[in-house]
């Protein structure tokens, strides 16, 4: 249930090769996606992934698809297993119908990640090399409190730009950005009454392999 005017998608807004689709998902479509992605968190719950740095990250996760994201004291890599031993639930429907509409010739995602910001959450600057093929873009919705998304290229130190995203709006990072370092300076607490208890819902799928 994406916004029916990027049904096609419109003209994205475009800054440093990301392609930011502002309110693709309207309040209606927000309010499913996330009703599907609680249901996720009550099966596979958030947890707070330690670096290999031996630090704990201020933003809670958990996946869906056959794959999640995971970091400890070993490094970032995908397991087929939620920290509790169970597998991941799978991506809703509700959530592959966005990646359908903005990326109807990629293969499934075979990860949907999901972020959640609390007050004083953020994600440092780094780029998406996780996965075994790098092919595909990676998509992200944003749901809940505003983020300041901070955009870069290839090289660690290089410049960058900054936006704030919406609830509803969604990334395409791909071709020249697709390994392109991102990043979440902050989140405005208390911007969106979206998600129950406030803060920020990120979703990144991807195609891993
Ligand atoms: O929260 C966001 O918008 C970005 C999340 C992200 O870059 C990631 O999980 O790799
Ligand atoms: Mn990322």
């Amino acid at each position: 249930m994406v916004n029916k005017t990027e049904k096609i998608p419109g003209k994205p807004l475009c800054v440093a090769g990301f392609r930011i689709f502002r309110g693709a998902l309207v309040p209606r479509a927000q309010s499913r996606v996330l009703g599907d992605i609680l249901q996720v968190i009550e099966q596979a719950p958030l947890f707070s992934p330690m670096t290999p740095y031996g630090r704990k990250m201020s933003v809670r996760m958990t996946s869906a698809g056959r794959l999640g994201w995971y970091s400890d004291r070993s490094g970032y890599r995908y397991v087929d297993r939620h920290p509790s031993g169970t597998s991941w639930p799978s991506i809703p429907d509700s959530v592959l119908e966005i990646w359908q509409v903005f990326l109807p010739d990629a293969p499934q995602p075979e990860s949907c990640l999901v972020n959640y910001y609390g007050e004083g959450a953020r994600m440092g600057l780094h780029q998406d090399r996780d996965e075994g093929d790098f092919s595909f873009p990676v998509l992200s919705v944003s749901l809940g409190d505003d983020a300041l998304f901070r955009m870069g290229g290839t090289a660690r130190r290089g410049k960058t730009s900054s936006i704030w995203l919406k609830s509803g709006d969604v990334v395409v990072i791909g071709g020249a950005a697709r390994l392109a370092y991102h990043g979440i300076d902050r989140i405005r607490s208390g911007s969106s009454s979206l998600v129950p208890g406030g803060g920020r819902v990120n979703l990144t799928l991807r195609v891993v392999r």
